[in-house]
């Protein structure tokens, strides 16, 4: 693969750590991880992008090359995620940046909200970037805001999370606000797809209540999380309700969606039916607990792939402790051996054994540059 692989440095160890601590123990006996031979594949020219912490997602505008980025700051992310009970609302200042990194002049730019009326600030987690239907240069954002709530305290009755809509253009810096959609299947809100019209969109669920005790069930196997849709003007429903573990949601260019499930190594394939409802057609075991997943241009599917489940839960919780990271693409297998069942030929595309990267949870592939996008907890 010509050109260099990039890397967007540090995702919180927080997170890590208390995802790991919650959601891997049960499975951890099934992902085979521990005694696993690292190999060092596409990892020997490697840069950071310093400017970008904390990240919990990248999106690639593949015709500009545009890596767009939804970042905080370490500390402050560490002490509000929804998605794992941590409410501590006035240690964070719900400040979150939008922010794009162009690899032909290695910039970061910050994007200006505009007309955004929140009191209660930017909290992201999943978002979309998706060009126009009406015009290419024009795109809109779909950005999850896990809010404080209104009534109450956080710890007794969640966040008040939302999908925001902005609009921006390719390269500009001010992302003018449209909308806030807000409606009660949208409830613990993930990851989000969006579509052209800047008005409807697809958002994963990762969990089934807010908050409370029931949401230990769901990691001994209960399933309650869900994809929800909704549409503007028309309003939202569950679209693939009562799975498990649903978590990064990501579309091909032929419109399949893939679903990661956080619990299991596995992704699962979905079909987008007329109605707006999703079904699960396919999936795709895999020999390690994936992360976030994307799609390039190519329409091969990458994920971050956890390669040693047992270091990386002990540098989650001491970042000077070193794990491995990997990258899969994942393809629909056309050799002789689909005809034994195999539906999907998984590569290794990128793996070292922490010294470059700590066990990255989200893999973007820009194949018109040939340029690996990694973000992790951080780069020695
Ligand atoms: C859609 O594209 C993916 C590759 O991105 C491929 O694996 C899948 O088979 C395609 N589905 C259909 C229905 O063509
Ligand atoms: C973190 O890991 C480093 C390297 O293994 C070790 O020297 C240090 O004592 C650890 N810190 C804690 C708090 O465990
Ligand atoms: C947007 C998204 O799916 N983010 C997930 C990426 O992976 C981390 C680590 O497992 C999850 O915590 C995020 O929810």
């Amino acid at each position: 693969m010509a050109g260099g692989w990039i890397t967007a440095t540090a995702v919180f160890a927080a997170l890590v750590a208390a995802e790991y601590q919650f959601h891997l123990k049960p499975v951890l006996l099934n992902i085979g991880a521990i005694g696993r031979v690292i190999e060092s594949v596409g990892n020997s020219d490697c840069q950071s992008i310093l400017e970008l912490k904390a990240c919990e997602k990248l999106v690639l505008h593949a015709p500009s090359g545009l890596l767009y980025a939804g970042c905080s700051t370490p500390a402050g992310r560490s002490h509000w995620i929804p998605a794992l009970d941590l409410f501590s609302g006035e240690e964070n200042n719900h400040d979150d940046v939008l922010a794009f990194y162009d690899p032909s002049t290695s910039s970061v730019t910050r994007l200006n909200f505009q007309g955004f009326d929140s009191p209660r600030g930017f909290s992201t987690h999943g978002f979309d970037v998706v060009p126009s239907s009406s015009n290419p240069k024009e795109l809109f954002i779909y950005a999850i805001n896990h809010r404080e709530p209104l009534n109450g305290h956080a710890e007794d009755v969640g966040a008040d999370s939302v999908v925001e809509i902005f609009k921006t253009t390719v390269g500009g810096e001010i992302a003018t606000h449209v909308k806030t959609v807000e409606d009660p299947v949208i409830i613990t809100p993930n990851d989000v797809v969006g579509f052209p019209d800047g008005k409807s969109f697809f958002v994963s669920n990762d969990h089934g209540k807010k908050v409370g005790r029931s949401r230990f069930l769901e990691l001994l196997g209960l399933k309650r999380s869900s994809v929800a849709y909704c549409h503007v003007d028309i309003g939202c429903k569950i679209a693939l309700p009562n799975i498990l573990g649903s978590n990064g949601l990501t579309t091909a260019p032929n419109g399949t969606f893939y679903l990661a499930n956080s619990k299991d190594a596995e992704v699962r394939v979905l079909e987008h039916h007329a109605d707006n409802t999703l079904s699960i057609i396919d999936t795709i075991r895999t020999d390690r607990l994936i992360d976030n997943v994307s799609v390039d241009e190519d329409g091969a599917l990458w994920a971050a792939g956890i390669v040693e489940a047992l270091s990386f839960i002990a540098a989650a919780a001491n970042s000077s402790k070193i794990t491995p990271s990997s990258g899969l693409r994942i393809t629909r297998n056309t050799g002789e051996s689909s005809y034994f069942g195999e539906n999907y030929k998984i590569e290794k595309a990128f793996e070292d054994d922490g010294s470059q990267i700590k066990g990255a949870t989200s893999v973007v592939h820009d194949s018109r540059r040939g340029l690996l996008y990694l973000s992790g907890k951080s780069v020695v």
